[in-house]
């Protein structure tokens, strides 16, 4: 099934700057800026810069540069929470919602990387 990306959707606005944002991580093909509705203490989204709707998406479509880059750019988000569970912290969760179903509602893929409260079952 193809993938159909929408650039009028708000993360693609995001990254080109025709909407504000305070990215806390910026690396050649990702970024990464607080959710504008947290629901933790800690909550950023990590974006690839590419066209990508959801994470299927990204790794069928995406350079190993891209993914490499993404992968890292979601690791460094999460030492920069100050929450690492290797550091004798309480540790964070990372999701990504893709499509109906999980109420994915922003498609352009992005990784939640939440924290700062005990953050009860995932399917609560
Ligand atoms: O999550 C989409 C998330 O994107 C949701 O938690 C709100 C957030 N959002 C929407 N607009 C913005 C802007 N402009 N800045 C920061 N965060 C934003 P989903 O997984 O798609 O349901």
């Amino acid at each position: 099934m193809p993938y159909d990306y929408d650039p009028q959707n708000i993360f693609a606005k995001i990254l080109r700057g025709e909407i504000p944002s305070q990215p806390v991580l910026e690396t050649e093909h990702s970024i990464a800026f607080p959710d504008i509705s947290p629901q933790a203490p800690t909550h950023v989204l990590v974006l690839p810069r590419g066209p990508y709707v959801c994470y299927d998406h990204f790794i069928a479509e995406a350079s190993e540069a891209e993914i490499l880059d993404f992968t890292r750019a979601v690791a460094e988000v999460c030492r920069m929470t100050g929450l690492c569970p290797g550091d004798g912290k309480d540790g964070y969760r990372v999701l990504f919602n893709s499509g109906l179903h999980s109420g994915q509602e922003v498609p352009h893929l992005h990784a939640h990387v939440v924290g700062g409260r005990p953050l009860g079952p995932l399917l609560a």
